[in-house]
């Protein structure tokens, strides 16, 4: 399964503030220029009505919007994480293997647990639909498939709140009508290019001379248009290993050298780190703080412990220690701050070791 949230900055907005819901909702990252200079992130429904979409400049979407109750926010990337990451939770917990892919999407090998069998796997995709939306206040899509290329094809073709499944002997029919422009990889130019072949549908693709492509597009990328055009794919979910390190950063409101300023923004960027250690079952051994001067300049400074923790208070004093400390030696001012951990374990390791060690004589 590919499971993808709807448009997904937008919708934590709305949650965050319902009364939004039924305008146009655009996200924007604010390049900070002018007042209107940067690009739209991403928009609700409503706002896609009027043609605005992710990657288009603000002031275009003003224009398209103009005389609409429209609602603009500027996009709050540590929010959505937050959502995100508890979503992702509840989709791990569906799947016998988990990959995710970016903010708001990820896979499902539910291959083992449904027995291959779509009819179990249609109720899976619900059960996961209502989950995210009674635990989390999202919708999502959900593609399925006997393969990640067509789950993610499945997922696309059905938006919002939908659920598509492609049955192994429906896939050639569910893929031939499409724009080759649905294929991963195929972007603008490659789109043009097949063009000129006369390739426009995956159908066509399918049926055009796999050594024409190769001689078009070089071998990998030739067999790969020809395998993806057919629906094969067997490339498999893959549980990504463990971060090697958790990090935020941010920018302060005016440079500074305000240790509590500092500090304030630091334990809140910390509190966030915290949560995502938690999600991913993890313990730090060291503590980094980030600070980026006015100049430009980078400065760092560590702390590693003897054992490894979980604990916030800890990360806190640590980040504190080191600020003060820095802010001792140093006479610059502070335009971004930013922590981190690392030297990071798996709970869970860590209680087999000590399982281990001591015998398992309860
Ligand atoms: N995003 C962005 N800039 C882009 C594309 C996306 O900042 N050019 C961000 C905002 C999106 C999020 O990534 O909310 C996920 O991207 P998607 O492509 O999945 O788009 P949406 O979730 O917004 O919409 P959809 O309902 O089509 O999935
Ligand atoms: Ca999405
Ligand atoms: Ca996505």
């Amino acid at each position: 399964m590919l499971v993808d949230l709807d448009y997904f900055y937008a919708q934590c907005e709305e949650r965050r503030n319902p009364a939004i819901k039924d305008k146009p909702v655009v996200v924007c990252v604010y390049s900070g220029r002018t007042e209107d200079s940067g690009a739209v992130s991403t928009a609700n429904y409503v706002a896609r009505k009027y043609g605005v979409k992710s990657g288009i400049p603000i002031s275009l979407a003003k224009m398209k919007l103009k005389d609409v109750d429209a609602v603009f926010l500027p996009v709050d990337k540590e929010f959505y994480r937050e959502v995100s990451d508890k979503i992702m939770e509840i989709l791990r917990s569906h799947a016998d293997r988990f990959e995710q892919v970016g903010i708001d999407e990820a896979y499902l090998d539910v291959t083992q647990r449904t027995k291959r069998n779509y009819p179990e796997a249609e109720k899976l995709a619900e059960t996961i639909k209502d989950d995210v939306l009674i635990q989390q206040k999202l919708t999502c899509s959900i593609g399925v498939g006997p393969n990640k290329l067509v789950a993610k094809i499945a997922a696309d073709i059905q938006k919002p709140n939908g659920l598509t499944l492609v049955r192994p002997e429906e896939v050639e029919s569910f893929l031939s009508p499409l724009p080759v422009r649905r294929l991963v990889g195929v972007g603008k130019k490659t789109e043009k290019k097949l063009e000129t072949l006369g390739v426009r549908t995956v159908g066509q693709l399918a049926r055009f001379d796999v050594q024409r492509l190769i001689e078009v597009f070089g071998r990998k990328l030739g067999t790969y248009f020809h395998n993806a055009s057919l629906g094969i794919d067997d490339e498999p979910v893959q549980e990504r290993s463990e971060p090697e390190s958790v990090s935020r950063i941010s920018t302060l409101k005016e440079d500074t050298r305000d240790l509590a300023v500092i500090l304030d923004e630091a334990y809140r960027l910390c509190g966030n780190v915290h949560a995502r250690l938690l999600n991913l079952g993890l313990l730090y051994r060291s503590v980094s703080i980030y600070l980026v001067a006015g100049d430009l300049s980078v400065h760092s400074r560590s702390k590693t412990f003897e054992n490894p923790t979980s604990d916030l208070e800890t990360f806190k004093k640590t980040v504190k220690e080191l600020y003060e400390k820095f802010l001792g030696e140093s006479d610059v001012e502070a335009r971004r701050v930013g922590v981190k951990v690392s030297n990071l374990t798996k709970k869970e390791e860590l209680q087999k070791q000590i399982t281990n060690f001591f015998g398992d004589s309860k």
